[in-house]
């Protein structure tokens, strides 16, 4: 096997296009195991990304002990990322939690389920029967967990409970998506299929880091640009990522400017006549005012605001204007920095005007991020109401109250749901006085992290975190449930592609741990929360009841669950929803008929205003009249809520490497992939290095007006005056009497999309001076992906002579 590790995409298979994507199976295995020692192997499928990866596990005498890709499976054809293919042995693990602990006397002593449970229980009825009640509970959970166990919690939540404070870590991660695809096209799903990358002509990846982030999706995508007749490619980060080096445009634009670029870029597209007036004009609503903004974005000012040449933005121009199936990405580069949700729409934008929608190859992705992100958003256990229905829409509250036959005043949807920024700021302000955190670290995690910490280890709040290991934020807990995980438990999940997998438990999980599923039930029956007949609200067992209720809640909803089952997703691929009498087998695209989820009684949302988040009433959103046609959402850019200044005169922006994976619980116990990125860096352009007289591997003190931290200097091609620092480093694997600051969140700021109320990771201002010098030794960055060091011999990505010659084009 080639070394995943010096080589994380693995060799080529190029295909044409039309072509089937050739299976190439990616298998590994402990020590020196071969696939005839396995005891036994079980279908799953990848939660350290989006893509749905599928994958057979291996056990061997009851552990885990090896992967294997799945060739059947429509999404990867057996390829695996490197992620999935050692970070299973975080499992495996001899610091998993297993039992329960409870603080006493200001410390975590080990314990067991009844006390645990049993203190729950008592502080969560003193809360409901006193003053307040409902409005004290916050729940924080995930984009890591089963459908199964997002849709209890949801439950939980908002019929047994009644709280409105609840939210995922999706609210940091694709909030955007789901507010973009509501926006421009009335409910959440991503139109397009995976399968819209063997039919494309064109490429454009938008803040997408694709080829770290989502490794087995880039191969497909390379495989393509090494077969006959490739896909012309675009880039849009400021760094120069294996992607930026691969594509045939990169811009590389100031961090934060988003809004103009795609204003500037739909204004050339319609002056030059290469959009698709029929499809406008049958499909959508909104293009006159569209024009009038953008025509405020010449190519000049554009080139102004985001630091790019004017020849650059013309060929971007002609490439998505000029491509015949054009497939379009969009990631955290979009999501997580200025103006979020109007940038997403503005890439929505462009695919509705240029018709390329509802077809093979015109495809667009609003990215995932997470595993189970889309899980979290379609059964409301971020705060949305289940089934992606609309908190402003009576009739959807009726349903669902005749569902779970509760009082339909019971589900909370008076106002929006409280966002996940929100939540924490009724902890700080000490009127949510519950939090339960659940398969998250927000004490790496958010933004302001001084903060966070303070509020978390405030006394007065009570801490409830259920995770695998003690991590950051399990430190300051009340009481630690120790959870099972992928592998350990059953259920289903979805990819950003719609496509549903589901993951077998394959071995039993480590001392106490049990299932979120199980800790939920507990929870709902120690609560012994009723029905509006005083029948116990929630009766499922396990996880395959869970799943079946879930069907009749999705019945007649975008995301259609009702042909799907346990049995139909064993042994074949996943099946993309939705999934329906109608459409047995799944369905590839949706809006193939340019008819839009937007009706009024259908709709997931009546609007809001994308440049203040200003929400529309019914009868505003009536009075558009849309008729199954799509929005168009015209905005102007407006500065980042925070620029530079002559204090703090760099831009930070943050991010990943393809090594690690978010706060490092399980990639940070994984030999291979720990040793290939092991602690914190900057990547600074090697201009701004000089300046500040700054040398590879020197050690730099970077602030923000947050906060500070130290870490090394490595000098890379991050475009002037923009410096990176990965999330991924917290404190749990460091001595804490030594703990100097390196978490990258130390930095960022407490501000949000006004729409979608995603923080933005991604802009800040920072001040880096040299601390102390490198003596000649490295920093510890890969040194493969974006943060690649200067004098990297080792391609971008592997081999290609576009990546060399795009490589060469860099900083002009
Ligand atoms: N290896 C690995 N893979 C992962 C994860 C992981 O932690 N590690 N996490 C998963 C999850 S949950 C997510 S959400 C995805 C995230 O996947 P990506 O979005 O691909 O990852 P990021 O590195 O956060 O950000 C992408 C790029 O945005 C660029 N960027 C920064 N500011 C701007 C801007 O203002 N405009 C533009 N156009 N670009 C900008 C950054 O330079 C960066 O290269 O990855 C998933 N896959
Ligand atoms: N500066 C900056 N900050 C960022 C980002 C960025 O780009 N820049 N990206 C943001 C994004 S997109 C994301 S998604 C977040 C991720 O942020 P987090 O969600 O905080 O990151 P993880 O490390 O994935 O945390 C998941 C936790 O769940 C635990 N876990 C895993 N599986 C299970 C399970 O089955 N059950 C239970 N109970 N626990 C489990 C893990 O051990 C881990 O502690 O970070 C966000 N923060
Ligand atoms: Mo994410």
């Amino acid at each position: 096997m080639v070394d995943r590790i010096a080589e994380p995409w693995g060799p080529r298979t190029p295909y044409g296009p039309g072509q089937a994507w050739p299976v190439r199976v990616d298998t590994f295995l402990d020590g020196e195991l071969t696939e005839a020692d396995v005891d036994a192997w079980w279908q799953s499928a990848s939660v350290l990304h989006a893509n749905g990866d599928a994958m057979d596990i291996a056990v061997k005498d009851g552990r885990i002990a090896g992967v294997r890709g799945r060739a059947v499976d429509r999404i990867n054809h057996g390829r695996l990322d490197p992620k999935d293919l050692y970070g299973w042995q975080a499992n495996n693990s001899s610091d998993r939690l297993t039992r329960p602990l409870v603080r006493e006397g200001g410390r975590l002593v080990e314990s067991d389920w009844d006390t645990a449970m049993g203190r729950i229980v008592e502080r969560s009825r003193q809360l409901l029967d006193g003053p307040g009640g409902w409005g004290h509970f916050g729940f924080y959970t995930s984009g890591q967990l089963f459908l199964e166990e997002y849709y209890t919690l949801a439950v939980i939540g908002k019929a047994g409970l009644g709280t409105p404070h609840m939210d995922g870590n999706t609210r940091l991660c694709t909030a955007t998506a789901a507010a973009a695809l509501k926006a421009s096209f009335g409910a959440d799903g991503q139109p397009g299929s995976y399968t819209d990358v063997d039919s494309c002509d064109a490429i454009a990846l938008w803040g997408h880091n694709v080829a770290e982030t989502q490794t087995v999706l880039w191969s497909r995508m390379l495989d393509r640009r090494r077969g006959p007749n490739p896909p012309a490619m675009l880039a849009v980060d400021p760094r120069a990522t294996p992607v930026a080096r691969e594509a045939d445009v990169h811009l590389a634009v100031r961090a934060g400017t988003n809004v103009a670029l795609v204003n500037g870029l739909l204004r050339e597209i319609i002056q030059r006549g290469w959009y698709d007036r029929a499809y406008v004009d049958a499909h959508t609503i909104g293009f006159d005012e569209l024009c009038a903004t953008v025509d405020r974005y010449p190519l000049d000012r554009v080139a102004r605001i985001c630091d790019v040449p004017v020849a650059r933005l013309e060929r971007a121009a002609e490439l998505l204007g000029t491509s015949q199936r054009l497939l379009s990405t969009v990631l955290q580069g979009v999501y997580q920095s200025n103006q979020a949700t109007a940038a997403a729409c503005g890439v929505n934008n462009l695919h509705l005007i240029r018709g390329m929608i509802g077809r093979p190859g015109a495809g667009l992705y609003q990215m995932n991020g997470q595993p189970t992100a889309q899980n979290t958003r379609e059964t409301g256990a971020d705060g949305d109401l289940p089934g992606l229905r609309n908190w402003n829409n009576e009739e959807h509250i009726e349903q669902l109250a005749r569902l779970w036959n509760v009082e339909p005043g019971m589900i909370p949807h008076w106002a929006p749901p409280t966002h996940a920024m929100q939540i924490f700021r009724y902890a700080e302000q000490g009127s949510v006085k519950l939090l339960w955190i659940s398969a998250t670290n927000p004490a790496v995690s958010l933004p302001e992290l001084a903060r966070i910490r303070r509020i978390l280890a405030a006394p007065e709040l009570f801490v409830v975190v259920q995770d695998l290991f003690l991590t950051e934020t399990a430190e300051l807990a009340d009481v630690v449930l120790p959870a099972a995980t992928w592998g350990e438990k059953l259920g289903t999940f979805t990819n950003a592609d719609r496509t549903v997998h589901l993951s077998e438990k394959a071995v039993d999980p480590p001392g106490q741990a049990r299932a979120d599923l199980d800790i939920f039930l507990d929870y709902a029956r120690r609560m012994d929360f009723r029905d509006r007949d005083g029948i116990p609200l929630i009766t499922w067992q396990g996880p395959e009841d869970v799943f079946e209720a879930w069907k009749k809640c999705s019945a007649g909803r975008p995301c259609d669950y009702t042909g799907i089952t346990y049995g139909k997703l064993r042994g074949g691929s996943g099946i993309q929803w939705p999934c329906d009498d109608a459409h047995p087998e799944g369905t590839e695209r949706l809006y193939t008929d340019g008819v839009f989820a937007t009706d009024p009684a259908y709709c997931e949302t009546y609007g809001q205003d994308l440049a203040t988040g200003a929400e529309f009433t019914e009868d505003e959103y009536r009075a558009k009249e849309p008729a199954g046609r799509a929005f168009l959402h015209a905005v102007d850019h407006q500065p980042s809520p925070e620029v530079t200044s002559d204090d703090y005169p760099l831009l930070l922006t943050t991010g990943r490497t393809v090594y690690q994976f978010h706060t490092r619980t399980k990639t940070g116990r994984t030999p291979q992939l720990d040793a290939a990125a092991p602690d914190a860096w900057v990547e600074l352009n090697a201009g701004d290095a000089a300046r500040l007289g700054i040398a590879e591997g020197d050690v730099v003190g970077i602030s923000s007006p947050r906060g500070a931290i130290q870490v090394r200097a490595r000098i890379g091609r991050v475009r002037p005056g923009v410096v990176f620092v990965p999330f991924h480093y917290g404190y749990f694997d460091v001595d804490p009497a030594d703990r100097t600051p390196r978490a990258a969140n130390e930095l960022t700021l407490t501000a949000w999309d006004p729409v979608s109320k995603q923080p933005i990771f991604k802009v800040a201002a920072v001040r880096v001076a040299k601390l102390a010098d490198g003596g000649g030794i490295p920093a510890p960055a890969p040194t493969v992906g974006g943060s690649a060091p200067l004098d990297s011999t080792v391609p971008a990505t592997t081999g290609g002579p576009a990546a060399e010659a795009t490589a060469r084009t860099e900083g002009d």
